[in-house]
């Protein structure tokens, strides 16, 4: 079929050829229609929005016998893409290169017989693309500038600085990183101002590079121009010099010791800071070595120098060169002396019944036994024989007779190896159980006899002439019997804890403290190498706590079948001789056979140290106005001397480093002033109390020169409540 079409084309080319530049419009009209090609197009309809890429699409329907040679489309009049020239008809128009808005599209199709062209009724579109993306930005990059600002190229710098740094950037600085020889130092600062601190005294001496890096958001990175400084600080300073000296003090031997042979000097050093070392010298003179550790100590050949007085120092040093010299320790160095004497007997007196052997009654006849009070070893002898005696043969430098006094107790008469010492009136007011009723001291260490014989004879106010012998301290023990009603005695609670000043019993004073009241407490504060609490024991007393400097004893049940008045319910000996405290405390616990917790606090007796003399001894010089054999109260062997004149006086002489004065306070005592040697060392001792106090110790001296002194004691008032100026003078204790 194309064929032959082709064949009958050929005939009308050659025909046309003369013609061939005459428009083809023109030519359509100019010959004879030998037909038509109707060109429609097909897609995109009229008066549709376009975008994109589109297919542009025709169809062409011949009417006659024309042939379809191409179809060309165009757009607004100017040709789109190249002619088709083969069905189906489209080109693909872009439309993203036409603008937005209205646009015709026709198609020219041409026929291949004689080259006619036959345009499609034009197609109206609107094309609608979406404008185009932005273009994108420019990259960035260009790098920040930077530069450190301070500290200065070249600067010598110390202590804590500010490194700064300023840095700009065409988009911005996103941090500046600062670097100290290279290394980062600290965070990356994000904001301006750029700065770090910098404390240089972390760096070593010298020269340091200090550079900044800035970033920008790109990452593009600057590294400032490096700025050099030297850090330059001073050196720490030394440590504070070590001013204080060591303390140093020499142990041993001890102050006054007698010295021979070798003996080892030791001493006590401490420092601050360290002791390096001890030099020990003898009379100033370095003796040995200096001993560099601790304990510091050297021996001491007492050989390699004269007998005689030395003096032992030691010099403490530390590592500054600090030193000091201890006080002197002065020691007489006796080599060719005797060997020390044994030491003196024990300050506790053993004690002898009446019923040990060396004890001998005669008539035998003449005495009897009593156990109705709690005396010591539970039994003790009496008489009222005249010339019944008793004899004790003892060893040693002091005795005690233990025995008893109350309103029927008459006078004994006492012999030391056959000498009538004196006669002792045993009548008190008060009955006062297992008590001093006379002391001879300052005998020579050996055997004697002391004999006591009831004389028949009597105080004028006593009722009988009982003679009571309980028993015999070797040597003499110095005791003080103090009463429930002493200042030094607190009681709790202060209100209707206790019954204060029962008179029910033969209390020692006549008078006692009891309480039931669970929690009460007599405290006690005294001075003494040994405390007795006197209290009592019966069918009706309880269980008590006592406390002595804190430590709690066994509980003390005083329950008893039978009634002990003055018992001694609790005794602690060989204290150190110091100040401590004893608390008896009512538990509100009975024995299960007790008919209350009852529990009664008469007096204490206290233990302490040197040799008792009483008022009556010989070395007493009393002036006017003093009244003898005073007998009110229970006083220390049954009496005193007691003066209520201002102005009065009395004198002791004594041998030894010590004495106290035993005298007595209460509502009624004065102001007293006392002299050692001559001069006064208490103006004003206020012995004035609420209430009573016998055998107080209103004085004490000690540390004094081994030697004889004298100790005055005067009467120069009183205070404005007491009711008079009355001074007691019931015994003094030497210390030896
Ligand atoms: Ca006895
Ligand atoms: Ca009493
Ligand atoms: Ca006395």
């Amino acid at each position: 079929m194309l064929e032959t079409v082709n064949r009958a084309c050929t005939t009308a080319l050659i025909a046309i050829l003369a013609i061939a530049w005459i428009p083809h419009q023109a030519s359509a009209q100019l010959l004879p229609p030998v037909g038509s090609l109707i060109v429609t197009i097909t897609s995109p309809a009229s008066g549709s929005t376009v975008s994109g890429a589109v297919p542009v699409s025709a169809s062409v329907s011949i009417v006659g016998a024309l042939t379809v040679s191409s179809v060309q489309f165009q757009l607004d009049g100017a040709n789109l893409g190249a002619p088709d020239t083969s069905a189906p008809y489209s080109v693909s128009w872009d439309t993203t290169g036409a603008a937005n808005g209205s646009h015709t599209l026709s198609a020219v199709a041409r026929d291949g017989l004689l080259g006619l062209q036959f345009t499609s009724a034009p197609v109206t579109v609107t094309v609608n693309n979406a404008p185009p993306p932005p273009p994108p930005p420019p990259a960035d990059t260009t790098p920040p500038t930077v530069g450190v600002t301070s500290p200065s190229n070249g600067a010598t710098i110390q202590g804590t600085v500010p490194v700064s740094a300023s840095a700009s950037d065409n988009v911005g600085v996103a941090g500046v990183q600062f670097r100290i020889d290279g290394a980062n130092f600290g965070a990356e600062d994000t904001s301006a101002p750029y700065s770090v601190s910098w404390n240089t005294t972390g760096a070593v001496n010298g020269s340091h590079t200090i550079t900044a890096v800035a970033r920008d958001a790109a990452g593009n990175r600057t590294t400032s121009a490096p700025v050099t400084v030297t850090v330059s600080n001073a050196p720490p300073p030394p440590p504070p010099a070590d001013t204080t000296p060591p303390t140093v003090s020499i142990t041993s031997p001890s102050n006054g010791a007698t010295i021979h042979g070798t003996v080892t000097v030791t001493a006590d050093a401490a420092d601050n800071v360290g002791v390096v070392g001890v030099q020990f010298q003898l009379d100033g003179v370095n003796g040995g070595p200096e001993d560099t550790t601790a304990p510091y100590s050297i021996p001491f050949d007492t050989t390699s120098t004269s007998d005689g007085v030395h003096t032992i120092t030691a010099v403490a040093r530390d590592a500054a060169g600090n030193r000091t010299t201890s006080a002197a320790v002065t020691v007489t160095v006796a080599n060719n002396a005797p060997p020390p004497p044994p030491p003196p007997p024990p300050a506790s007196g053993a004690r002898f019944e009446e019923t040990d052997p060396s004890v001998t009654f005669t008539p035998n006849g003449g005495w009897s036994q009593d156990a109705s009070r709690p005396w010591s070893g539970g039994g003790a002898a009496f008489s009222t024989t005249p010339g019944a005696q008793v004899t004790f043969t003892f060893t040693g430098t002091s005795v005690t007779w233990i025995g008893g006094r109350a309103t029927g107790t008459g006078i004994a008469r006492v012999s030391l190896d056959g000498v009538v010492l004196r006669d002792v009136d045993t009548y008190s007011k008060t009955e006062e159980v297992r008590v001093s009723m006379f002391t001879a001291s300052g005998l020579a260490n050996t055997s004697h006899t002391l004999t006591i014989v009831a004389t028949g004879q009597q105080n004028a106010a006593a009722t009988a002439a009982f003679i009571i012998v309980d028993a015999f301290d070797v040597p003499t023990v110095t005791v003080s019997r103090l009463q429930e009603t002493d200042p030094d005695i607190a009681y709790s609670p202060a209100v209707a804890g206790w019954n204060q000043g029962d008179t029910s019993r033969a209390w020692s004073a006549g008078i006692a403290a009891l309480s039931t009241t669970t929690g009460a407490q007599a405290t006690f504060n005294f001075t003494g190498t040994g405390i007795s609490w006197i209290g009592a024991r019966g069918p009706q007393t309880g269980i008590a706590r006592v406390t002595l400097d804190g430590v709690v004893q066994p509980p003390v049940d005083t329950y008893s079948p039978t009634e002990q008045i003055q018992a001694e319910v609790f005794a602690q000996k060989g204290l150190a001789d110091t100040s401590h405290t004893l608390t008896i405390e009512v538990t509100g616990q009975q024995n299960a056979a007790s008919t209350s917790p009852l529990i009664v606090v008469d007096a204490f007796e206290v233990t302490m140290s040197g040799t008792r003399h009483q008022d009556t001894d010989p070395a007493i010089a009393y002036g006017a106005g003093w009244i003898q054999d005073n007998r009110d109260k229970a006083y220390s062997e049954g009496a005193t001397a007691e003066s209520n004149t201002v102005g009065a006086q009395a004198t002791i002489t004594f041998t030894g480093t010590g004495i106290r004065w035993i005298g007595a306070r209460g509502p009624q005592t004065g102001i007293a002033r006392v002299l050692l040697d001559g001069n006064v060392v208490a103006d004003s001792i206020d012995t004035f109390a609420q209430t009573e106090g016998p055998q107080h110790a209103d004085f004490f001296a000690s540390g004094l020169a081994a030697g004889t002194h004298t100790l005055t004691i005067q009467v120069t008032g009183k205070n404005p409540i007491s009711t008079d100026a009355w001074i007691l003078i019931d015994a003094f204790d030497v210390i030896p």
